[in-house]
């Protein structure tokens, strides 16, 4: 898949959402999401069959418009789904048995500062999520925001590695982001609190 997919990422499950998931998820793609990852995860989050159940129908969004659709660390639902990829972190599944497991898959794994970059075997991996670029409320276990910086030194050393920018990332800030080197910009609260999300997808 050509990296161009992390342009506009979108990430959101159903304890993001203060409105029905499906609808969200079909705005943000009108308005020109280039990738979707479901990460059903935290306070609120669904179980069961009511996880299986949402997965599937946005699953089934993405299908339709073609929008890759990404599964954030659940090998239950990638087994269950006919999903794209598989975004992971640092002390999720091994890269190393998610690829032998799923050679075709999309991999990418967080990273979010030298010692564990140079814990990652990026030869096995699709791309990198970089952050938290900003503060964010969207993850209460993140990590301190790293910056700009850390996306530049990121782009430094690794000059065609496919990094997409996480964290607190709103239309506002988006572009000096991607100036700073990243292809793309990953978001959750300015899609999922946007009062207006066709248009504040365009703005990213
Ligand atoms: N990983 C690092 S920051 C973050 C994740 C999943 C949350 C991003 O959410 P928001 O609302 O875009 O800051
Ligand atoms: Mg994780």
């Amino acid at each position: 898949m050509p990296e161009k997919y992390l342009r506009k990422y979108f990430i959101m499950g159903s304890q993001d959402c203060l409105r029905d998931p499906v609808t969200i998820l079909t705005e943000a793609i009108q308005g020109g999401i280039t990738a979707f990852q479901y990460r059903e995860k935290g306070t609120g989050a669904l179980k069961g069959d009511a996880k299986i159940t949402l997965a599937k129908e946005l699953r089934h969004v993405c299908q339709q418009y073609r929008i890759p659709f990404i599964i954030n660390d659940d090998i239950e639902l990638i087994d269950r789904l006919d999903v794209d990829g598989v975004h992971v972190g640092q002390n999720d599944v091994s890269v190393v048995d998610l690829r032998k497991a799923y050679p075709n898959l999309q991999i990418g794994l967080s990273v979010s500062n030298k010692q564990e970059l140079k814990n990652s075997p990026l030869h096995l991996i699709d791309y990198v999520g970089a952050g938290p670029v900003y503060p964010t409320n969207s993850k209460p276990d993140a990590k301190k925001a790293v910056g700009l910086q850390w996306i530049s030194k990121l782009r430094a050393m690794h000059p065609v590695l496919p990094i997409v920018g996480i964290g607190g990332i709103q239309s506002t800030n988006a572009a000096e982001v991607l100036r700073v080197g990243a292809n793309g910009v990953a978001v959750i609260s300015a899609i999922t609190k946007a009062n207006d999300i066709e248009s504040t997808v365009s703005c990213l």
